[in-house]
C-alpha cells in the first residue's frame, strides 16, 4: 500500500482535520464590500453586534421597546442594549451570540471578561487594512465573492472611480430591482440612458440587455443574481419571467456566466425590523427545474431558505447538471441545520456541491461562519469516508485534499469553467 493510503480512523480523522483547516476556502456569496467601497465595509464590535440577525433576537427580550427607539439610539448604544440583553442577563448560545464570542476568542481577546469596552480598544487600535489581512488569515479564506446592487446609490457612485477590485474580492451582479420591482425600476433604467418602457416590447428588451451588458463589462462578475419569494414560478406571465427569458438567460449565456436564484424570502413580514424583517417560505422546486429543462444552455446556481426544500432541491441537481446548489442560507446556517443539510447532501450529489457560504455581512463573521461550518463539514466527511474504509477501500491522502479542495470552492470554479484562484500554483 503506497505511504499516500490512510492506514486507520484515527489517522483518518487527523488527516481529515488538517485538511478541513489548512484548505483554503471561496466564499461564493457574502455582503462585504473591498476597501474601495468605504462605509459599505462593516467590521469591528458594534456592527457585530448590531447584525440583524442580533437585534431581532434582542427585540424578543424588549417588548417595551418601541422600534423607533432602537434606530433613533447610536451603534454604540444599540450595541451595548444587544450585548446587555442578549450576552449579559441570558446565555449567548443562540447561533448568531455564538459566532461574536467565536470572533473574540480567535482574535485572542479574553471572552471570559465580558468587557465590551476592553473589546472595543482592541478594535480601535486596528486600521481597515491591517484588519481585513487578519481576518482573511484568521479564516482560512481565499477569497469572497460580494454582492454588488447597481441600484443601491451609495455602491453604484463607487464603481464610477473604482479601479483594480482587490484581489481577495469577486463580484456578483445583484439584480432584485430589475426582478421584483420592474414597476419602480424600469423609470430608473430610463433615467440612466437606458431606452426601456414599461411594456415588455423588443426595446424595452434591447435597453435591458444593454444595462445588464454594461455593468457585467464594468464589474466582471462570478455570476448574476437575485433573491426571489416562495411564490416564485417559471415560465410566468409576469415582468419578472419575461426579464428571465428575454434578458438574464441571453446574457448569461453570452458572458458564459450563471444566473443564482436565491429562492424562499418573504421580504419585510415586519417591516419595522428592518434587514431583521425577512422571513422564510416553502417554494416550488419545480420552478427551477423548469428553467434547467428549458435552457440547458445556462448555468444555474440555486440556494433554497426553506428547510422542507432541501430534499427537493438536492434531487433537481441530479436531474440537471446545469444546477449547482449552494450554502446553508440564513435561517438555515445552524449547526443542526448545516449538519442536516450537509449529510442529506453528500449522499445524494457526493462533491458536486458547494455545502457553504458565509453570508457575512460583517468582515469579521467570516472566521465564525467559517469556523463553525468547516467543523460540521469535516464531521460529516469522516463519516463517509469512514463508511468507505468499512468496505476496504483504500483511502489516498490526495483523495481526501482533492475532495475537501472541490467542497471548498473547487467545485463552484470548475462549474463556472473559470481557474480556481486558491489552486496551487
Ligand atoms: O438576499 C440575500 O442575499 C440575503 O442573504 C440577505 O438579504 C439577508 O439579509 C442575509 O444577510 C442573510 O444572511
Ligand atoms: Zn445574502
Amino acid at each position: 500500500m503506497s505511504i499516500q493510503t490512510i492506514q486507520s480512523k484515527d489517522q483518518l480523522r487527523s488527516f481529515l482535520h488538517d485538511t478541513i483547516q489548512t484548505t483554503p476556502i471561496t466564499d461564493i456569496h457574502s455582503h462585504l464590500f473591498t476597501e474601495d467601497f468605504g462605509g459599505l465595509l462593516l467590521w469591528g464590535i458594534d456592527e457585530l453586534l448590531t447584525y440583524h440577525y442580533l437585534v431581532a433576537e434582542t427585540f424578543r427580550f424588549q417588548p417595551e421597546l418601541s422600534y423607533e427607539a432602537f434606530w433613533a439610539m447610536s451603534k454604540t448604544e444599540q450595541a451595548d442594549l444587544v450585548w446587555q440583553t442578549l450576552f449579559i442577563e441570558h446565555s449567548p448560545y443562540s447561533e448568531a451570540c455564538r459566532g461574536v464570542l467565536t470572533v473574540l476568542s480567535r482574535l485572542g481577546l479574553d471572552v471570559s471578561t465580558r468587557d465590551l469596552n476592553a473589546y472595543r480598544a482592541f478594535f480601535a487600535s486596528m486600521s481597515t487594512t491591517e484588519y481585513l489581512k487578519l481576518v482573511f488569515k484568521l479564516s482560512g479564506v481565499n477569497t469572497v465573492c460580494m454582492t454588488n446592487d447597481p441600484f443601491v446609490d451609495e455602491e453604484r457612485e463607487v464603481w464610477e472611480t473604482i479601479g483594480e477590485i482587490d484581489p481577495r474580492f469577486h463580484t456578483a451582479l445583484r439584480l432584485d430591482p430589475l426582478l421584483n420591482a420592474w414597476d419602480t425600476t424600469w423609470p430608473r433604467l430610463k433615467t440612466w440612458g437606458y431606452s426601456v418602457e414599461e411594456a415588455f416590447s423588443e426595446k424595452t428588451i434591447q435597453g435591458v440587455q444593454s444595462f445588464l451588458r454594461d455593468w457585467i463589462r464594468r464589474m466582471n462578475p462570478l455570476y448574476m443574481a437575485v433573491s426571489l419569494p416562495p411564490s416564485f414560478q417559471f415560465p410566468e406571465e409576469s415582468p419578472r419571467g419575461r426579464v428571465i427569458e428575454t434578458c438574464i438567460l441571453p446574457i448569461a449565456r453570452e458572458f458564459d456566466i450563471p444566473f443564482a436564484m436565491m429562492i424562499g424570502v418573504n421580504k419585510r413580514v415586519n417591516p419595522a425590523l428592518g434587514d431583521a424583517g425577512d422571513s422564510v417560505g416553502p417554494s416550488d422546486v419545480r420552478a427551477v427545474e423548469r428553467l434547467c429543462a428549458q435552457f440547458p444552455d445556462n448555468k444555474f446556481l440555486c440556494t433554497m431558505l426553506a428547510r422542507e426544500n432541501q430534499h427537493g432541491l438536492a434531487v433537481a441537481a441530479r436531474k440537471f447538471r446545469n444546477l449547482h446548489v449552494f450554502g446553508c442560507w440564513w435561517f438555515l446556517n445552524n449547526p443542526s441545520l448545516i449538519e442536516e443539510m450537509t449529510r442529506m447532501r453528500f449522499e445524494l450529489l457526493g462533491v458536486s456541491v458547494t455545502p457553504q457560504h458565509s453570508d457575512c455581512r460583517v468582515l469579521d463573521q467570516l472566521i465564525y461562519k467559517w469556523d463553525h461550518s468547516r467543523a460540521i463539514i469535516e464531521k460529516v466527511l469522516f463519516d463517509k469516508y469512514s463508511d468507505l474504509m468499512d468496505t476496504g477501500w483504500s483511502l489516498q491522502q490526495a483523495e481526501i485534499q482533492r475532495d475537501v479542495a472541490d467542497l471548498f470552492g473547487g467545485s463552484f470554479w470548475r462549474f463556472l469553467n473559470r481557474p480556481n484562484p486558491a489552486a496551487k500554483a
